[in-house]
């Protein structure tokens, strides 16, 4: 979701491919994609396949020219832009492991599950506390437009909220931040396409495409393991 936003802030034209999760990912077809069984993945024009949401945040830096998302290479604000978007990729987004274990597991079990979820919440509250202490008093994580790092942060930061993790009030500039990017109108356009409204957006958004579509587009020598 959050670099569907990307796309559209970043305003080149693309197309969107849904899976149905996890069916479709179960396919030995799927494995050309993302052997590890996954999304997001990302097909460049050249059917070179990009996998790992980090991996395809810099495949759009790299295309970023006129710095709409990103900021020129080698300058600082590049390298806090990339700080930004690793921490959010692994220690945020890592955080809400044991409340999606407890939350998926096939056999519930409620004692393992209240474990999981005491040791979520923990783990959540850490990293909102060390990326309330991260974030100033700008508009968006980076400075006043949005960046990589909001697009990366607004699919995660929902999960608080579905898990019921935090209380929002005591993290007042995370807090704003998300309230902020629920207005933006790229966010609620892939908020919107995630739940399957037709595509509209920037313009950008070229329409959809079925998975049998996209995995021809795939160039198997291109595919990653
Ligand atoms: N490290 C990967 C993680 C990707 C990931 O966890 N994707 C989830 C969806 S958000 C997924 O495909 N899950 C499938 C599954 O667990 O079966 C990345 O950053 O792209």
């Amino acid at each position: 979701m959050g670099l569907v936003a990307a796309f559209e802030w970043l305003g080149q034209p693309y197309r969107l491919c849904g899976v149905k999760m996890p069916d479709d990912m179960l396919t030995p077809a799927y494995t050309t994609l993302n052997g590890r069984r996954e999304t997001p993945v990302l097909i460049d024009g050249d059917g070179h396949v990009v996998t790992e949401t980090l991996a395809i945040a810099l495949w759009l830096e790299a295309r970023d020219a006129e710095r709409r998302i990103s900021f020129p290479p080698g300058s600082a604000e590049a390298d806090r832009l990339h700080q930004m978007l690793a921490f959010l990729n692994t220690g945020f987004t890592a955080a809400f492991s044991p409340y999606w274990a407890a939350f998926e597991m096939a056999d519930p079990d409620p004692d393992y599950q209240a474990a999981l979820r005491r040791f979520g919440q923990g783990a959540v509250a850490k990293r909102h506390r060390q990326l309330e202490a991260m974030i100033g008093e700008t508009r968006f994580l980076l400075g006043p437009r949005p960046t990589l790092a909001d697009a990366v942060f607004a699919g995660v930061a929902r999960w608080a909220d579905f898990h019921q993790a935090i209380d929002p009030a005591a993290y007042p500039r995370i807090t704003g931040l998300k309230a902020r990017l629920q207005d933006e109108p790229a966010i609620r356009f892939a908020l919107a396409v995630e739940d399957g409204a037709e595509l509209a957006g920037s313009g950008a958004a070229q329409g959809r495409v079925p998975l049998a579509e996209a995995l021809a587009l795939a160039s198997p020598q291109a595919a990653p393991a």
